[in-house]
């Protein structure tokens, strides 16, 4: 049929005029709204489309391949048909697309690198959920495989405000179920242009063939002492993964894999691998059945971990065992570990780590895009969030199957289950108590102002000394600052990334806005976090030791009467403004501080 339409009747290529959106700066990652904006706003896919396009050099763009894929979500299979008509009216050669558009964010990062693409598309809002009434996204990434970093963004955003007009061939229509080269003669083209539908899994099943031991870790999931998983798709694109290469690959009974079909609206639930939605998988974990248990959010970059009994493996301390026990990969037995790197607000558990090693450390803003020029230029091999994401430099991205695997080869190397390797951890090391506070649904307005309000309080010189008394600890603040990062590669500067306060014994408060949230209002997150040396004091509870740091964070930012934080109480005169502030924590689930 291809070569029939090449011969007799070459596609049109049409330039429709448009009129520009203010509102399409990209946050932490991507462009993220309602689906319905994408959905139902006219041209406002297309606009944001030719943005990414035009902000690639025209000689760079002729004849260039990329890579395209989605986590499955409601609006995907349109969206992809857009683009694929878009990418062909603005020069592109060759789109690598996934089969029924299917491709993890992971895969897509592998696959640029793989095959040197000049970037990707991806189609998702990562953990938020999906469905006419949900979220959708799309993310940028460039040739290395990560994401844009804000040079990029900037220009993105800067097309975007003056775009007048874009290009598509609305005749182009691709079979996305079809393994294989689709070919596509264009008017005023002297190149077809091809579109190639490839397995979802396997190029990145290869290349993690090439990093781990994938024989001790089939001996551990079939050998005689099994250890049996638990691992939750959460109705995302994992699914084929998890079965291909978890049980099909690795021995992995059929029944260790849950909600591995991709859902359009993910069931219903928030694909997102925390113990909040990722509920059904600490309940199971709960019976003792099951000695290790993993969640991932749709497009699979981040992961959550879980040991027997619903033993749960605080992100920030997933990455810094994952960090000392590196040598249990060949991957980093061959490369060796450069560098170590964290977002700011991640746990400096790491950072103890990075010492033993005698490696250097790098803390970055939020947003894995940070990581990237550090890996490109050889500082850094392995790095990660406190947001569940872990990764290294095999790709560019975080990579939520590979860091289950890290994990599968620690066990495997270290005959004890994931609580054993934690806790030992923690002696060698000391335990970083960690915990995080949403705010969502904040009036942008309140949230600037909070945050602006917070910087002079705490930057103020009578601030710096002061101490705080909670119950029976005192805390001196030692340092405070509104983080910047400079990069070391590229010089570039990033202000604005958080207000931290740092205090004598090392523990930690951080208050910033997220970048990625998409439905109305500003989202402020605080981090709590402190330093216990001692073992006898490490079975405690985090809600009680991180209670009086919360306590200060609490009456510096006045947060719950400036935002309607908790409860009736604060409901008083912020109510006009502040119609849905939800308020959570992330990891302990209950808020015990707002009575
Ligand atoms: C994105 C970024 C991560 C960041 C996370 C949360 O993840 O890639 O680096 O940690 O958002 O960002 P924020 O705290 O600004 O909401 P993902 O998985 O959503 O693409």
């Amino acid at each position: 049929i291809v070569s029939e339409i090449m011969e007799t009747n070459p596609i049109p290529v049409l330039t429709i005029q448009t009129t520009p959106f203010d509102d399409q700066r990209p946050g932490t990652n991507g462009l993220r709204k309602k689906t319905s904006v994408f959905e139902s706003k006219k041209n406002y896919l297309q606009n944001y489309i030719q943005s990414v396009l035009s902000s690639i050099d025209l000689r760079d763009r002729q004849g260039c391949t990329m890579v395209v894929g989605s986590d499955g979500r409601y609006f995907s299979r349109a969206a992809i048909e857009v683009i694929v008509q878009m990418a062909a009216a603005n020069g592109i050669g060759r789109l690598v697309i996934g089969h029924s558009g299917i491709l993890s964010t992971p895969a897509v990062s592998c696959i640029i690198r793989k095959i040197k693409a000049i970037g990707g598309i991806i189609l998702t809002a990562s953990h938020s959920p999906g469905g006419p009434a949900g979220d959708f996204g799309i993310k940028f990434n460039i040739a290395n495989g990560g994401p844009s970093p804000d040079t990029v963004m900037e220009r993105i955003y800067q097309v975007s405000r003056t775009l007048e007009e874009y290009a598509i061939c609305p005749d182009l229509h691709i079979d996305l179920s079809r393994l294989g080269r689709q070919d596509f003669d264009l008017e005023n083209k002297f190149k077809p242009f091809r579109v190639e539908i490839v397995d979802s899994v396997e190029i990145y099943l290869n290349m993690l063939r090439g990093i781990f031991d994938f024989g001790a870790i089939k001996s551990l999931l079939t050998g005689p002492e099994q250890l049996k998983i638990r691992i939750d798709a959460m109705n995302g694109v994992m699914g084929p993964y998890v079965r291909r290469i978890l049980c099909d690959e690795l021995g992995a009974p059929a029944n260790s894999a849950v909600n591995c079909v991709p859902l359009e609206d993910f069931g219903g639930q928030h694909p997102n691998p925390n113990p909040t939605f990722a509920v059904s998988l600490v309940e199971s974990m709960k019976g003792g059945e099951f000695g290790f248990g993993a969640a991932f959010d749709a497009d699979g970059d981040r992961c959550m971990i879980l040991g027997q009994n619903g033993f749960f493996v605080n992100p920030s301390d997933s990455l810094a065992v994952m960090a000392a026990n590196l040598s249990c990969i060949p991957y980093f037995r061959q490369a060796g570990i450069r560098g170590l790197a964290r977002s700011m607000p991640t746990s400096m558990a790491l950072d103890r780590v990075a010492k033993a090693m005698k490696v250097a450390l790098y803390e970055t803003p939020a947003g894995w895009r940070f990581f990237g020029n550090l890996m490109d230029s050889g500082r850094c091999s392995f790095c990660g969030e406190e947001s569940f994401g872990t990764g290294s430099d095999h790709i560019r991205e975080k990579d939520g199957l590979w860091a289950v695997l890290v994990w599968l080869s620690v066990i495997s190397v270290r005959k004890q289950g994931v609580e054993e390797i934690v806790k030992d951890h923690w002696v060698k090391f000391g335990r970083n108590y960690y915990c995080r506070f949403d705010y969502e649904g904040v009036d942008p307005r309140a949230a600037y102002y909070l945050m602006r309000d917070l910087e002079a309080v705490i930057t103020d010189k009578a601030f710096i000394s002061q101490k705080f008394a909670v119950g029976n600890n005192v805390y001196s603040v030692e340092k405070t600052d509104n983080f910047e990062y400079i990069d070391p590669v590229d010089g570039s500067v990033s202000r604005n990334q958080g207000l931290r306060i740092v205090f004598t014994d090392s523990s930690r408060i951080i208050f910033r806005l997220s970048g990625s949230g998409v439905g109305v209002g500003a989202t402020i997150r605080i981090y709590a976090e402190s330093y216990e040396r001692d073992p006898e004091r490490h079975s405690r509870e985090t809600q009680v030791v991180l209670g009086p740091l919360i306590a200060i964070a609490l009456k510096i930012s006045d947060i719950h009467e400036r935002t309607n934080g908790c409860g009736d109480a604060c409901w008083g005169i912020y109510s006009l403004v502040f119609k849905m502030t939800v308020y959570r924590c992330l990891y302990i689930n209950i808020c015990h501080y707002c009575t």
